[in-house]
């Protein structure tokens, strides 16, 4: 009997890698994402009945419930949960931060992850399920203009360790996955489409890559049932850690 896994922000980067990854393995894949069409071409190159495609806004809580309602027969029974979905939206510091953008990383990153888990809770439990999320190395080290993405991802990791708590017993596991720099659609997307500041980002830094995420999915998805692996963080070689700064007058 194949697994099924539902993945979020399954049109591009990590999500995509992932669902690739699962589907190739015979897994039953339900990738969610706006972007219909790659969903669409996503599910074109896997045979019939391996990928459901999902398409809506997670912050669209009706939207969400409607296609979770609309899952066919095949795969409403989901092993394994990732929320993956989310964003970052600018670098300016907090005094000089757009508020929308403030509020759009909330409502992705914190509040539809934690209604899609609420949401599937029900299921997963019974099925001695597994929730992987995808938080950051923002979320234990701050960087300047990080701030409201780096707090979302402090909720991701703590929300997972709570989980983790509350599970206990049901034979759920629950994993922060905490990637560093990792070469996506991420800095389009935070820098509002610059190309060149995304390449210039990534440029012989060797950063992490969308196969090396679902890889590490498929590794921690896949364990023996007795392991849980509470919290996983990652970084390409070149990447370590800043120091203090000190201001002087
Ligand atoms: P991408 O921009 O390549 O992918 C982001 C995915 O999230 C897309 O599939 C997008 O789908 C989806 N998404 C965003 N907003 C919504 C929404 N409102 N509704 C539905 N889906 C949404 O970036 P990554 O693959 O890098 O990002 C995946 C996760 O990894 C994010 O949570 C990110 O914070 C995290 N991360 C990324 C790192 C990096 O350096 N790249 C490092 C650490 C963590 P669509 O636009 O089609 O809706
Ligand atoms: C993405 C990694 O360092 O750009 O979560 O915040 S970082």
């Amino acid at each position: 009997m194949p697994r099924t896994i539902l993945i979020t922000g399954a049109t591009s980067g990590f999500g995509a890698a992932a669902v690739e990854r699962f589907a190739g393995a015979g897994w039953r894949v339900i990738a969610c994402g706006r972007r219909a069409q790659r969903l669409q071409e996503l599910a074109q190159r896997f045979p019939p009945g391996c990928i459901h495609a999902a398409s809506f806004d997670i912050r669209d809580t009706e939207a969400m419930q409607a296609a979770i309602e609309a899952l066919p027969t095949g795969f409403r029974d989901i092993d394994v949960l990732v929320n993956n979905a989310g964003l970052a939206l600018g670098t300016a510091p907090a005094q000089h931060a757009d508020l929308g953008q403030w509020r759009q990383m909330i409502d992705s990153n914190v509040t539809a992850l934690a209604t899609l888990t609420h949401a599937l809770l029900p299921t997963l439990v019974p099925r001695r399920g597994a929730i992987l999320n995808i938080s950051s190395i923002a979320a234990t080290y701050p960087y300047a203009g990080g701030n409201v993405y780096g707090a979302t991802k402090a909720f991701v990791t703590q929300f997972s360790l709570g989980l983790r708590a509350d599970l206990h017993g049901t034979g759920v596991r629950v994993t922060s996955i905490e990637p560093g720099l990792a070469e996506t659609e991420f800095t389009l997307v935070r820098t509002g489409g610059d190309q060149s500041a995304s390449d210039e980002l990534y440029a012989g830094a060797s950063p992490i890559t969308a196969a090396d995420i679902a890889e590490t999915l498929w590794w921690v998805a896949n364990l023996p049932p007795h392991l849980n692996i509470n919290r996983l963080e990652l970084m390409p070689v070149s990447q370590s850690f800043a120091g203090f700064r000190i201001h002087r007058e």
